[in-house]
């Protein structure tokens, strides 16, 4: 690990341009290297050296200029000084606030460098904060989904892990664990002691096991929905040539970036845009539809039709109300992957003209139970269509806003990990095998979710985790 005494400097602010951009500083050194730097105003409008003896007063911002050794100045800015432990890394920390460009930042920087700082890794601020205890490693991770959310859901469930919220969920099941092995350990004691006693309270033990097993398989059904958050949901739109599919991507990129055409097999390669549709960022794919006949290229689309559907976590399968079903309606629907493949909602396009198909037909032959009608023509059913495809993720909960904590796919397996050894305990209490064998299993969940938190984790984890982040973070 890095000499944990050293003070790391960065800039802040992400590259670019902006109105203003920050230097920050961090460790034992911060503010005497910050003020070797800096200037404050004098009366005359000259920057002159600080006095020896200024110090200045915690989290208050001081106005003045930063100064190489020639006496040049290289930006004007504000200055603070936030003293550890109450500072995001809990060390001593200083923050220039600059003009955003990026060569006077990159001056402040060397400057920095030059009086003894050291440049930061990346995400370093930030693993400072978790191995100085400020943060634990669930929430030093929310910093990083806080920092690339892409919409007000994901953003609000990045806050509530960092505000603990998933923490305090994973705190609880761990110290029901520790309750579980404190009863054992006695139980084991008593046997021990008097060994006609039966080993009484087992029912109560399994009960236990039971209710921190549903605990732990919530929060990892939860886990879909962070993924969703941060990624998108990959939806993909499907169906035979010229139901309207390339019409619905349109539609929901709010733009004409699609080719339609009365032609069948207009579309040849899929067609990729990141939407948001009532908070929830979509992959959406339009795909080539899909048919037995065509031409080679339309073929080669429509491979690439079939692999963007078995990828997919979403379909939205198009069907013709202004047509019969065809075959190729059937052909298309079994091949869609079934086990704990992507959910399916069902879309009857062109209900403007004269119909053909209800959506009644479409259930039965289906066997499914809901199906949405619209005219992508006149513009009908589409609010219903958005607000579908925001409940499949959500289950049209109001309550489920709230409730989303963002699992990471590092905290994902451990959960899972920790969840195999808590069924085997309850396993092996089932089949009355010794109490020690299954206190056995339930250190073995409590280790995995000791390292979940950061408790136990080894370095390379640890280093995985923050190299995720960018400098300045
Ligand atoms: N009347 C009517 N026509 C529609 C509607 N939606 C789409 N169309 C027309 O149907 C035709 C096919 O539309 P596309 O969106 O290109 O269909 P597609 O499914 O992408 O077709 P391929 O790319 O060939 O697979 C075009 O002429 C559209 O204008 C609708 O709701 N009502
Ligand atoms: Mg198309």
């Amino acid at each position: 690990m890095d000499n944990a005494a050293d003070t790391i400097v960065a800039v802040s602010t992400p590259p670019g341009e902006g109105g203003i951009g920050i230097v920050r500083l961090s460790g034992s050194e911060a503010l005497k290297i910050g003020l070797k730097i800096f200037s404050r105003k004098h009366k005359h409008g000259q920057s002159v050296p600080l006095r020896r003896s200024f110090k200045p007063a915690a989290r208050k911002l001081y106005y003045g200029h930063i100064v190489d050794d020639q006496g040049i100045e290289l930006d004007e800015v504000l200055f603070s000084f936030m003293p550890g432990p109450r500072s995001y890394t809990c060390e001593d920390v200083v923050e220039i606030n600059a003009h955003g460009g990026a060569v006077p930042l990159k001056n402040i920087l060397e400057l920095a460098l030059k009086k003894g700082a050291r440049l930061a890794a990346p995400g370093e601020f930030t693993k400072r904060a978790f191995l100085n205890g400020r943060l634990d490693l669930i929430q030093a991770e929310s910093v990083l989904a806080l920092i690339r959310a892409k919409t007000d859901k994901a953003l609000k469930a990045a806050i509530r892990s960092l505000e603990g919220a998933l923490s305090g969920e994973i705190a609880k099941i761990r110290a029901g664990i520790a309750a579980l092995l404190a009863q054992i350990e006695v139980e084991i004691d008593f046997a021990h002691e008097d060994a006609d006693l039966a080993p009484a309270g087992d029912n109560h033990i399994g009960e236990s096991i039971e209710r921190l097993l549903k605990k732990m398989k919530r929060l990892l059904q939860k886990r879909f929905q962070g993924r969703v958050l941060q990624e998108g949901l990959k939806t993909v739109i499907m169906g035979r040539p010229n139901v309207g599919k390339s019409s619905l991507y349109n539609y929901l990129v709010r733009e004409e970036r699609a080719i339609v055409t009365e032609i069948p097999g207009t579309t040849r390669d899929l067609l990729r845009e990141y939407i948001n549709v009532k908070g929830i960022p979509l992959q959406l794919v339009d795909t080539a539809g899909l048919r037995r006949a065509g031409d080679v290229v339309e073929k080669i689309g429509m491979d690439f039709s079939w692999k963007a559907i078995q990828e997919a976590d979403l379909l939205l399968f198009m069907l013709d109300a202004a047509q019969e079903i065809t075959p190729e309606d059937y052909y298309i629907y079994e091949r869609i992957p079934r086990n704990s493949g992507p959910a399916v909602l069902f879309i009857l396009n062109k209900i403007d003209l004269s119909r053909k198909l209800s959506p009644q037909e479409v259930k039965e032959k289906f066997s499914v139970k809901n199906v949405l009608e619209i005219s992508l023509l006149q513009g009908d059913g589409l609010e219903k269509l958005e607000a579908a495809i925001s409940n499949m993720v959500f289950s049209g909960e109001a309550a489920a806003e709230e409730s989303v904590l963002l699992l990471e796919a590092r905290q994902g397996e451990l959960m899972q990990q920790a969840l195999i050894c808590m069924t085997e305990a309850w396993e092996a209490l089932a089949k009355k095998l010794p109490l020690d064998l299954i206190s056995i299993d339930l250190r073995q969940a409590q280790q995995f979710l000791g390292e979940l938190v950061g408790e136990e984790i080894g370095t390379e984890v640890l280093d995985l985790v923050f190299q995720k982040f960018c400098i300045g973070k």
